[in-house]
């Protein structure tokens, strides 16, 4: 990997490298996935909805990233770390919905050493109306394996160039609790605890083990944010999901089922030293009666990357923005 003023300088003549065949072939394959997503998600039912971008709250469960907070006429705004809340009410007007959300989420510097780690990215985030996290992972590796698919059949000729022989998933795909996950890795020498969200190293290492796409699911309560539901049969345990790449490309996607009464999510929100007052139109919402639903989002660029089969995340995106790094 390039150092970090190596990489400042390429990534500062953009202009530059944004002109090279292999950056367009990236490119027009992106474009292929965007479009294959897209059509595909209609095709069961889905509206497109355009994403916020700012708002007076947003995700806080983005796994040691900062929020940018800003002043919008005299009150605290943060640009979206992830549209988690809009989409819980967009489901109170569209039972499936859609939207390609743009996220800002600053993350520490050392996440650059990952090669998956973005300060702005993309996520096609959505979201269901009365589903169980089973029907959202449905819908998750349906829509994967076509948008692959039609890489594959439309883009044939990128993928050579990129020197990317991409295989074609095969659903259903394997699923996992977080505890056997967990267990796995100790089992493999990692120092893991059965009430945390697991590594990147260590995810890592898992994707390199299995052989095509897999979910881990069940997380525990204290590794995610407060609109993942609780099992109220398993005290502790989420109804949530994640999907992995193979090949050792780590998270694909990640969402669940949603807690959407009042009492439990601000019960969840104090435990985690959340101010209520921040969150009054989410609370407002579910005081009312909200619908409940599941969903996911999926990152694009983190998808481009596995289809390309590129090392950096910023070899997956036109204006890559890297933690720790001012380029254009
Ligand atoms: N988009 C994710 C979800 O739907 C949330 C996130 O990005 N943290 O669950």
């Amino acid at each position: 990997m390039l150092d970090k003023a190596e990489l400042t300088t390429q990534l500062q003549a953009r202009y530059k490298d944004i002109k090279k065949p292999e950056v367009k072939a990236v490119m027009r394959i992106q474009d292929e996935i965007l479009s294959a997503l897209r059509d595909h998600l209609r095709g069961v039912g889905f509206i497109e909805i355009l994403a916020p971008i700012i708002g007076p709250a947003t995700d806080p469960g983005i796994r040691g990233a900062s929020q940018v907070s800003f002043d919008y006429y005299g009150t605290t705004y943060k640009i979206m770390s992830s549209m988690i809340l809009y989409k819980q009410m967009a489901v109170n007007s569209f039972d499936r919905i859609f939207a390609l959300s743009p996220n800002i989420r600053l993350e520490p510097d050392i996440t650059r050493e990952t090669g998956r780690h973005l300060s702005e990215f993309r996520q096609l985030d959505l979201e269901i109306a009365n589903a169980t996290y089973f029907d959202a992972m449905a819908i998750g590796e349906q829509m994967v394996t076509k948008a692959i698919k039609r890489v594959k059949i439309n883009c044939a000729d990128d993928l050579e160039a990129l020197g990317r022989e991409l295989k074609s998933p095969k659903p259903e795909f394997k699923k996992i609790t977080h505890h056997d996950a967990v267990e796995l890795l100790t089992e493999k020498g990692f120092k893991l605890n059965q009430g945390e969200e697991i590594p990147w190293e260590a995810e890592s290492t898992l994707s390199k083990s299995f052989g095509d796409f897999f979910w881990i699911i069940d997380y525990p309560r204290t590794a995610r944010g407060f609109y993942d539901r609780e099992d109220e049969a398993r005290p502790g345990i989420l109804c949530d999901f994640d999907l992995f790449y193979p090949e050792g490309y780590g998270e694909a996607i990640s969402g669940g089922e949603r807690e959407y009464k009042y009492e439990k999510v601000a019960r969840r929100m104090l435990s985690t030293g959340e101010v209520l007052e921040a969150y009054r139109w989410y609370l407002d919402m579910l005081k009312e009666g909200t619908t409940p639903s599941a969903g996911f989002g999926i990152g694009v660029e983190r998808l481009t990357r596995y289809v390309c089969g590129k090392e950096y995340i910023w070899d997956s995106v036109p204006f890559p923005k890297v933690p720790g790094i001012v380029s254009p």
